[in-house]
């Protein structure tokens, strides 16, 4: 086929004009007069397209269906009418003079025809020459459900590569770990009605009150006069607004809740019935316990006597209590298995199941959950697992394409996909929606490796990031506002997104970059029903048949937008509006119905400080206005006056004086890797010893050292040896 004649036909298809259906509703707005000029004349929806709370978004738009302002949607079973700042400003990043608005290639603008055969011929060429795991992709979990499967079942089942990881690595891989082994599938229990029916939530390396600010205004709204509790080294915004903070020397959770286990079993504060009921592994896990009484490890865990007592006698006697976790847990060097440790503590004492309780960890990105289910990376599509022949087979029927077309085995880890490049035997990236070049870990090692490459596209919305500007080809991706599909909040709600703003210039939806790619690869054949994003929905659906996190259920978009979004699981008959909390029942997904009790002893820290560098370096989110790399909260004017215009670096007043620092003072920040600038911020959010440094500049992940835990090989950014001055 000629496809440079088909070529403007396909992209004017691809990129035409917003359809009707999306003008759903009359405007009605309750919040007085609007600033922009035009008059909105109706209404789409969006579920917010940066963090995994999954606010609803009602998108005014004019008479063309062009969206020129929002409200957050008041009747969206997840924020009630509220938005944080970011969502707020959520159409600004679309207007960014960046916008990469045509291919490029080695920084030269062509049309999409040179661009896609030059794509089809590299990759082919590498492949060719050096076998099919020679070329890997990097994907994401802020693209839409369907764009990331399309993405993971273009790249493997269509051009048959078998690597392909995501930023979801960097993030979610440890609860990923920790439940398949622990609950025998990836499957966070709650939903948001947790935070509001507990009498104790307990926070361990979360922020929400930056991270996740919708999420703790639920939190807020729980009549119960609630202890909350958070466990975090720094004094965190959700610290200060906590009955109790616990400041536990970094990386000693999981020695925190080996102590509070066995100070659990030897006060009788566990549920034997529903551990027997239940569970594996508990008369192991006791006896292990022996070396963890807590009197002999304060020192180690940086607590009184006093704050441990209060902590554990809090959790004794809550009747419904819920755990927490994000970042502070998920990257460490023994994330995986403190994660379980958690998941132990709920087990123990039944917290889990019921209303207010649970082991819950919070996801990060808009769809990190879609991409934990959907994206074949780690799993087969629909939470599968390639190595199992049934599952092949039935993913096989279920999308309609060749058996033998599915790896068998799952896919190199980010982190191995890098270490392939630097020893030369990946020679060929497609990185698509995520900023590797900034927000890997030690990025002096990753800028160098990503340099090797004999072919490296990047897929973004924008020319300008670090990763792109060291692509040899870089196509222009729309964003979200840009293109409909369906996003899957930290609850496994299932939202839905429309198109309210068209691409600039020759930028395409993700979804169609693919289609593009499957026609000029010559397996668009393989993909002749995924059309639309709905008719992949469709498919998808048909592929969770039986699995957990089953959908069938799910009659169509409309459904899930009459909804307000829909819980996994929802099986035909499943009553649609209900909360959907899982293990009500007390089954598990293992073999036998029962959670496992997963222990084991922790291990010291890869970089511990020492005289030459004598502090640790933590760091995480700045404020609720950056995001990540700041490619899209960086284009707004509002959300940049919301954060400090430099790089802060937290560090307590005796450290300060010790080094003799002022307020304000310009201090190299330096690790064995690199030395940076940061302005210092004297504060008493830090303990002596460490030292804070948000991700959002591109120059932190310069300090942190290369390290991942090794069941789930999640990076541990949060740790390294620093000095400063
Ligand atoms: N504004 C904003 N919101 C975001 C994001 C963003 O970039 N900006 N990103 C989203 C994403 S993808 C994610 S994953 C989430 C992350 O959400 P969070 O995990 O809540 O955010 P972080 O600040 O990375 O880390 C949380 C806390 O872990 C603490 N910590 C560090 N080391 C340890 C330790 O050893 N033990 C314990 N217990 N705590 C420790 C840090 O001090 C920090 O306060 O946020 C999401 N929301
Ligand atoms: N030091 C340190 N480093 C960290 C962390 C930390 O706590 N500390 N946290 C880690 C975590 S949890 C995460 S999740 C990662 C995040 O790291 P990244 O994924 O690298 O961060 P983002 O800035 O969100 O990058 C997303 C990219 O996708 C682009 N994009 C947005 N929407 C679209 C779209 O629809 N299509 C396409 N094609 N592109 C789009 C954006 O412009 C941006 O370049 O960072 C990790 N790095
Ligand atoms: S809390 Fe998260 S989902 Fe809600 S508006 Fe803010 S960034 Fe968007
Ligand atoms: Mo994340």
């Amino acid at each position: 086929m000629n496809m440079s004649a088909r070529l403007p036909e396909l992209i004017r298809a691809f990129n035409g004009p917003m359809t009707k259906e999306l003008v759903l509703e009359p405007a009605k707005f309750g919040l007085g007069s609007l600033p922009s000029r035009t008059q909105p004349v109706s209404v789409a929806h969006a579920v917010c397209g940066f963090c995994s709370t999954g606010c609803g978004l009602k998108i005014h738009l004019d008479e063309k269906g062009q969206a020129i302002n929002l409200t957050p949607n008041t009747q969206y079973p997840v924020n009630l009418g509220m938005a944080c700042p970011k969502g707020w400003e959520a159409l600004t990043p679309l207007y960014a003079p960046d916008r990469a608005t045509t291919p490029l290639l080695h920084g030269e603008a062509v049309d999409w025809d040179t661009a896609m055969q030059v794509f089809c011929r590299k990759f082919e060429a590498i492949m060719d020459q050096h076998g099919r795991e020679s070329v890997a992709f990097l994907s994401t979990g802020q693209i839409m459900v369907e764009e990331m499967a399309f993405l993971g079942a273009l790249a493997k089942f269509g051009m048959g590569m078998v690597h392909g990881d995501g930023n979801t690595r960097q993030c979610m891989a440890t609860a990923v770990a920790a439940y398949k082994e622990s609950f025998g599938f990836d499957a966070p229990p709650y939903t948001y009605a947790d935070y509001e029916q507990g009498d104790v939530l307990v926070f361990i390396g979360a922020n929400p009150c930056i991270a996740h600010p919708i999420m703790w205004q639920r939190v807020l709204s729980n009549p119960n006069q609630p202890e909350i509790i958070v466990v975090d080294p720094r004094k965190t915004e959700t610290a200060m607004a906590a009955t109790q903070h616990l400041p536990i020397l970094p990386k000693s959770d999981l020695l925190l809740f080996y102590c509070l286990a066995h100070w659990l079993v030897k006060h009788g504060h566990v549920k034997p019935e529903y551990i027997a009921a239940h569970t594996n592994g508990y008369e192991g896990f006791c006896e292990f316990l022996k070396d963890y009484a807590p009197e002999q490890h304060y020192a180690s865990l940086g607590l009184s006597e006093q704050e441990f007592l209060k902590f554990a006698e809090t959790i004794a006697n809550g009747k419904t209590v819920s755990f927490w976790w994000t970042m502070g847990v998920n990257q460490g060097h023994e994330a995986t298995r403190t994660a379980q440790a958690i998941i132990n503590i709920a087990l123990m004492t039944g917290n889990i199941g019921r209303p207010g309780t649970g082991a819950n960890s919070i996801t990060g990105q808009c769809n990190a959950m879609g991409s934990r289910l959907f994206s074949n990376t780690t799993n087969l599509i629909g939470g599968h697992d390639f190595t199992k022949a049934e599952h092949r087979a039935k993913v096989a029927q279920a999308l309609d394409i060749p058996e033998d077309r599915i790896p068998q085995k799952p896919s190199l880890a980010y982190d191995q996909i890098v270490q392939g490049i630097e020893e030369g035997r990946i020679k060929g990236l497609w990185m698509i929606a995520t900023n590797a070049a900034h927000s890997w870990i030690q990025q002096k090692r990753i800028r160098e490796v990503l340099q090797k490459l004999d072919f490296f596209v990047v897929q973004d919305m924008y020319a300008t990031t670090e990763s792109a500007q060291l692509a040899h080809l870089v196509l222009p991706a729309a964003g979200w506002g840009e293109k409909e599909g369906t996003f899957i909040n930290s609850e496994r709600r299932i939202g839905i997104s429309r198109k309210v703003s068209r691409a600039p210039g020759q930028a395409l939806a993700d979804f169609h970059i693919f289609r593009l790619i499957a026609e000029y690869w010559g397996c668009a054949s393989m993909f002749r029903s995924w059309t639309s994003p709905e008719a992949v929905f469709e498919r998808l659906q048909q592929v969770t048949k039986g699995q957990p996190c089953e959908i069938t259920g799910i009659e169509g978009y409309d459904m899930l937008e009459s909804h307000g979004g829909m819980q996994w699981p929802l099986r035909p008959g499943d009553e649609p509006g209900k909360e959907r909390r899982l293990f009500e029942d007390g089954k598990y997904y293992t073999p036998d119905g029962r959670a496992k009790f997963v222990y084991e002893a922790p291990r010291a820290v890869p970089e511990p400080p020492d005289a030459e560098y004598p502090l640790v370096l933590l760091t995480g989110r700045g404020t609720s206005a950056q995001w990540h790399t700041q490619t899209r909260t960086g284009k707004s004017a509002i959300l940049r006056k919301l954060h400090p215009a430099v790089l802060m670096l937290d560090i307590h007043p005796e450290d300060a004086l010790a080094l003799k620092i002022r307020d304000g003072q310009m201090v190299a920040v330096s690790s064995r890797r690199a030395s940076i600038t940061a302005q210092a911020r004297i504060s008493t959010t830090m303990r002596p010893g460490q030292v804070f440094l948000p991700m959002h500049d591109a120059q932190v992940n310069q300090l942190t050292l290369s390290v991942v835990d090794p069941y789930s090989r999640q990076p541990s950014y949060k740790h390294c040896a620093v000095r400063v001055g």
